[in-house]
């Protein structure tokens, strides 16, 4: 029986840090023996917002290297970057005339970036959710594993999937998002109430996947909790409950274990173990994406057979689209 075909991506945006990894790659390290995988690096996506040509160029690399230095295989997944594959774009048009300006424009994302970046709102910025749909539709991808915050851009995948069917016939797979609990929602270590982000302007908010064990450790220390120094989860104590569960997800524990581990212990003692139970598993990653990225000819023969193996798949349902909507394909 055919595997069930798995879509993610994660932008060149920045340095990315462990809200990524948990929500999204470790997910799909998981998964690649299981589903046919598409992983994206997803650079036309980052260019909704304003990038430095040559360090997302630069990052586009690097997000490979970490791709494979976290575990992915090439021989299992497609690994590729986004704009090598054309009909990503090609697609994306073909939705737009599908999709409403007003569902779009109540996307909390497109809300939170355009007052963010409030001197460039551009189509772009509004039409990621559809460049997304395109992304996963064009794999007939059955799951999409995203973090918590990109739930709401998979259901307007799947409204824009079940349209242009019910429009032009069966087309496409109605994709579902698929969120895994532990690590779905990492908050800021500084608002404890907000999702840990890798454009985050305050450094200190964010342990990013290149920080070296001090940084970890020194940045957690200064994590805002409350001061009741108790290590206990609840709605009333973010910034504990986020810690919480880092370190369940970084030690693969429950809540109730590392409430137990840690009960009548000080946040200082906590917040020393959450910093070591990160640094041990990103550190050899870290070593790992190094060595890597100084083999640029691999690097770049993994990037070519992914996007080969990428083209025919996505070739082979926008020539569907096309039919579908009638455009003439005479040559
Ligand atoms: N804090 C988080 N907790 C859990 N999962 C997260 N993801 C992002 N932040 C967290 C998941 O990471 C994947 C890749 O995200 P992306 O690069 O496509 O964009 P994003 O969701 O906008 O991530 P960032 O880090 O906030 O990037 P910027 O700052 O550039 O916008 C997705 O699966 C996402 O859910």
């Amino acid at each position: 029986m055919d595997k069930k075909v798995i879509y993610s991506a994660v932008q060149p945006s920045g340095n990315l840090t462990i809200g990524n990894y948990l929500g999204a790659i470790r997910n799909w390290v998981r998964m690649q023996d299981e589903y046919d995988c598409f992983y994206a690096v997803a650079n036309m996506h980052a260019i909704t917002v304003k990038q430095d040509p040559a360090e997302l160029r630069r990052r586009t690399l690097e997000l490979v290297a970490l791709y494979l230095a976290c575990g992915l295989d090439p021989e299992k997944c497609a690994l590729y970057v986004q704009s090598n594959v054309p009909q990503h774009a090609e697609l994306c048009w073909v939705l737009n005339t599908i999709a409403y300006v007003g569902e779009l424009s109540r996307m909390t994302q497109f809300k939170d970036k355009s007052q963010k970046h409030a001197e460039n709102i551009n189509m772009g910025l509004m039409d990621y959710p559809v460049l997304m749909a395109a992304d996963i539709l064009l794999y007939q991808a059955q799951y999409v594993p995203v973090g918590a915050d990109q739930k709401q851009h998979v259901e307007i995948a799947r409204d824009l999937a079940i349209r242009f069917n019910n429009r032009f016939g069966d087309t496409f797979t109605v994709p579902e998002p698929l969120i895994l609990k532990g690590g779905a929602k990492i908050c800021s270590l500084q608002e404890p109430t907000k999702k840990m982000s890798k454009s985050d302007e305050n450094p200190n908010a964010s342990i990013y996947l290149t920080d070296d064990r001090d940084t970890v450790i020194r940045k957690f220390k200064r994590a805002v909790t409350d001061s009741d120094n108790v290590v206990k989860a609840s709605e009333d104590k973010p910034g504990i409950t986020n810690l919480l569960n880092i370190y369940c997800a970084f030690k693969g524990c429950s809540l109730e274990e590392a409430e137990g581990e840690f009960a009548g212990m000080g946040y200082g003692d906590f917040k020393l173990a959450v910093g070591e139970s990160v640094a041990d598993v990103i550190t050899p990653v870290q070593a790992e994406q190094k060595r890597l990225l100084a083999d640029k000819t691999y690097l770049g023969e993994v990037l070519k057979s992914g996007a080969d193996r990428a083209y025919k798949a996505a070739r082979r349902t926008l020539s569907k689209v096309y039919r579908k909507v009638g455009f003439y394909e005479g040559n």
